[in-house]
């Protein structure tokens, strides 16, 4: 049992653990667990302790904190501002019902000057008592916290003995206010404003609002998560769209039972709407916390990397950046389709690890305009996180500017600068001991693989993915399987740092077809002998049992 100590403050209490927990090591993104992982006694305090013992300048700084609103949310904002407090926060900026997306939060900690931020989230995981609960920790710079801080809080998390925090009723976040627990404040705000204000600074909303207007109808789906308030107030408001565009709009604990990852299995409900319907000329979706989103036109889906090759091709269209772009960068397993518009630019692109962090050096020392990730993720410096009602609005602008369809403008982007023909295919809930063999076994078999042939090319490089920062320097390895055909064609595999059951194993798989090839096929054909070769190469079928991915994207 812990045992809790009053200190001299008789509120402020110091609770003993027993011994330390051995599993808070931050993923991708955070501190991911399942809800129910999360409720084990003093759980989330010693990882929040952890944070606060290491954030440089928590004592007298200020800290945001919200979440994508899921089950826990409240309470978790309830602990950190107690916690916060007992650690001497000057200020805790917190939102109105606790709904704070993840780029409205990377924002709030820029404009605030604010030593980081805690968002509540797991992410595009589902949510309930029965989902997932997580805790992203932010920088100063509004990004997610850097690898060597994400090291530091975990090896505290691996030393605790005790935690501060201070017995007092929850703060209302019925309504914005503002608060103090001992020498702390406590600023309820709200949390769309400010995010709004931004989206008005960096697009030309009212030409956005004569082109939809104009009968080029749009359905938005916030899958019961955290975009609901913002889309309602940028579409429905600002935009003048119809009541109604904005689906499932009213953020839930559970997501209504939905997982809140927008890919065409999770949003499948909008995709039949825009692949099979003829109502809307353009659909959308965002995950939990609002920092993903996908983009689908009528009979077309746009896959997440060709989407941050067309915003990189049409920057100029959107006022923020009319003068064009000074680079960009995209994750390893992205396709290369943006580094061939970054080319006919003439600028830099840059390759980095998965995860959105690893972006914010290079944006932080101007070296890029745009990022993305082929996990439904695009992002700008105007924050430093991914961000899906940024991106839609970025491709409607596109659209009001070149006023045609989503499939013409692919069609013609493909005509200028070729097809990457990719897809991720995920094969979930592997047991953790088999996903590690398969992965270690092809690891092992990569060397023997360079010159030999691979789906009907030869190997020209086979390796795990090393990335050096440029602008720091430091060197994280590790990072991907790669196999890389003489005619530019790859195939990745990753094991998942997002997951909570068992491991994910993702492959990754990409063919480039030039201007003048077959543009109109379907990616899964198109793809179909490196997704044989693959299979047969890594055994996967053999090892996992699993005839065919959970989710192909
Ligand atoms: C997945 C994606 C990554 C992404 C990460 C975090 O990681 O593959 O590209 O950066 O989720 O995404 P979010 O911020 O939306 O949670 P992994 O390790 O599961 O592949």
């Amino acid at each position: 049992m812990s045992s809790k100590d009053l200190t001299s403050d008789n509120n402020l209490l110091r609770v003993c653990l027993d011994k330390p927990f051995s599993d808070q090591k931050p993923g991708t993104s955070g501190l991911r667990k399942s809800t129910k992982y999360f409720q084990q006694s003093n759980y989330l305090e010693s990882f929040l302790e952890a944070i606060l013992q290491t954030l440089p300048g928590i004592e007298g700084g200020i800290l945001v904190v919200g979440g994508d609103g899921r089950f826990g949310n409240k309470h978790g904002i309830d602990v950190i501002i107690r916690m916060a407090a007992a650690h001497g926060v000057n200020k805790i900026i917190t939102t109105v019902d606790g709904i704070l997306s993840t780029p409205a939060a990377s924002h709030l900690i820029r404009t605030e000057k604010a030593v980081g931020g805690i968002i509540l989230s797991a992410s595009h995981n589902p949510g309930g008592s029965e989902g997932d609960f997580g805790v992203k920790i932010n920088g100063p710079n509004g990004g997610p916290a850097v690898e060597s801080l994400t090291d530091a809080i975990y090896a505290k998390t691996t030393k605790l003995d005790h935690y501060l925090i201070f017995n007092h009723d929850p703060i209302s976040l019925d309504s914005s206010g503002t608060h103090a627990i001992s020498n702390t404040i406590i600023e309820v705000i709200d949390g769309i404003d400010a995010y709004v204000e931004l989206m008005q600074k960096i697009f030309d909303l009212d030409k956005i609002r004569d082109f939809l207007n104009n009968d080029f109808h749009i359905a938005f789906d916030a899958m019961h998560a955290v975009t609901g308030p913002y889309a309602i107030r940028l579409f429905e408001g600002l935009l003048n769209t119809p009541s109604g565009t904005v689906r499932n709009g009213v953020p839930l604990e559970d997501f209504g039972g939905c997982h809140p990852d927008p890919n065409l299995t999770y949003a499948k409900d909008l995709a039949s709407l825009l692949l099979e319907g003829k109502d809307f000329a353009f659909g959308a979706a965002c995950d939990g916390d609002g920092d993903r989103n996908m983009i689908l036109g009528r009979n077309c889906f746009v896959n997440p990397s060709d989407s941050l090759a067309l915003l990189t091709a049409n920057a100029t269209c959107v006022p923020a950046y009319s003068n064009g772009l000074v680079g960009v960068a995209r994750s390893m397993p992205t396709s290369s389709a943006v580094d061939v518009v970054a080319k006919d630019l003439g600028i830099d692109c840059f390759e980095t690890p998965t995860g959105w962090k690893f972006f914010g050096n290079l944006l932080d020392s101007g070296q890029i305009t745009l990022c993305g990730e082929e996990s439904f993720g695009t992002g700008s410096n105007h924050v430093r996180e991914k961000d899906g009602l940024w991106s839609v609005l970025f491709w409607l602008q596109i659209l009001a500017e070149k006023k045609c369809s989503v499939q013409d403008l692919m069609r013609q982007h493909w005509a200028k600068f070729g097809r990457h023909y990719y897809s991720r295919h995920d094969y979930e809930s592997i047991e953790t001991d088999k996903a590690q063999d398969l992965y270690m076994r092809v690891e092992s078999l990569l060397p023997s693989l360079i010159g030999s042939s691979f789906a009907s090319h030869n190997v020209s490089l086979a390796d795990n993915f090393t990335y050096r920062d440029p602008v720091d320097g430091s060197i994280t390895n590790r990072q991907g399987l790669r196999i890389i055909l003489d005619d530019g064609s790859r195939v990745v595999l990753r094991l998942s740092g997002t997951g909570t059951q068992g491991a994910t194993l993702r492959v990754y798989l990409e063919r480039y077809v030039s201007s003048n090839g077959n543009l109109t096929q379907d990616p899964q054909e198109a793809l179909a002998e490196l997704i044989q070769t693959i299979d047969s190469f890594a055994e996967i079928t053999k090892r996992t049992g699993m005839k065919r991915p959970t989710v192909i994207t």
